[in-house]
């Protein structure tokens, strides 16, 4: 393997799939269940914010009773133990990824374990449910918290220092996504336009899987901790 330096990590909803968080696109996923125009825009908040914060109030319930898996735990390891630099992008709203030890993260679709206050516009570590009812903990302002998340129609957040990971990066990884959602599906293009080497790592291939250099296809649990362990033992 060559002696890469820079490596950027995009993961997606397959990499905590195996730790009981639903994905969405799949058979049985969320937007299988649930019309993502009543859910995850801002017209849809307008419409109906209780139909909202419930169906984010559920998912936030539902992380107490999952844990970070063998691939969160060697995406970790690979950022401790790798020489060079290490960035972890992901487009999940859990806290898996940092629950195993990653730091140096973005969470590019916000987070379900953070309130955004649209009196104030401050974010807010939250963890009990949330109402039209709720109290913002920055400004005080009642009936003007929402979750902390990227919904179609808004900017992912950190995009600069993204795309500037992508031009410096000369491994880029993609693990457990679709590609279906812009502009997470772009980044393969960007990174090897600027002459990153690009692997793939899904149980399937993506819809961008032609955009990639190589493809590793199978479990996360398994072939993400195999994938580390190749990297790190050719140091
Ligand atoms: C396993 C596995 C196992 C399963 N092991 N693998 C037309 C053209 C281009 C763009 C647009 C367009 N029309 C509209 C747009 C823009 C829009 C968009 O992309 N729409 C598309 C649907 C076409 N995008 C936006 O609006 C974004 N904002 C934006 O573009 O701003 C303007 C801008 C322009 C230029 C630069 C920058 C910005 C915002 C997107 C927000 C997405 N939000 C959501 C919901 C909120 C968070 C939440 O509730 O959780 O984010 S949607 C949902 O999809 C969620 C996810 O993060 C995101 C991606 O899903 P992901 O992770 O890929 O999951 P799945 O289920 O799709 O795939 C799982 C994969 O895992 C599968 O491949 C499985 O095989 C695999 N897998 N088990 C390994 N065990």
């Amino acid at each position: 393997m060559p002696a890469y330096k820079s490596i950027v990590i995009l993961t997606g909803a397959g990499i905590s799939a195996e730790s009981g968080v639903d994905t969405f696109r799949d058979k049985d996923g969320i937007w299988s269940r649930v019309d993502y125009r009543d859910v995850a825009t801002p017209e849809g908040f307008i419409r109906d914010a209780a139909r909202v914060h419930e169906f984010y109030n559920q998912r936030r319930r539902g992380m107490a009773t999952v844990n970070p898996n063998a691939a969160h735990a060697a995406l970790a390891r690979l950022e401790r133990e790798f020489s060079g630099s290490v960035l972890l992008v992901t487009q999940n709203i859990d806290d898996l990824h940092e629950r195993a030890g990653s730091t140096n993260l973005i969470h590019m679709h916000g987070e379900l374990g953070k309130a955004l206050c649209q009196a104030c516009e401050q974010r807010s570590a939250w963890s009990k449910d949330m109402s039209a009812l709720s109290q913002c903990p920055a400004c005080g302002a009642v009936g003007y918290l929402r979750p902390d998340v990227v919904w179609f129609g808004e900017m992912p957040y950190q995009m600069e220092r993204i795309y500037a990971a992508l031009a410096g990066c000369d491994l880029f990884l993609s693990i457990g996504t679709s590609g279906n959602v812009y502009p997470a599906a772009g980044f393969v293009e960007e990174a090897r336009l600027h002459g990153a080497h690009t692997v793939e790592l899904n149980l399937e291939p993506s819809d961008g899987h032609s955009s990639f250099n190589e493809a590793v296809l199978g479990k996360a649990t398994e072939i993400v901790p195999a994938f580390v362990d190749g990297m790190l033992s050719a140091r």
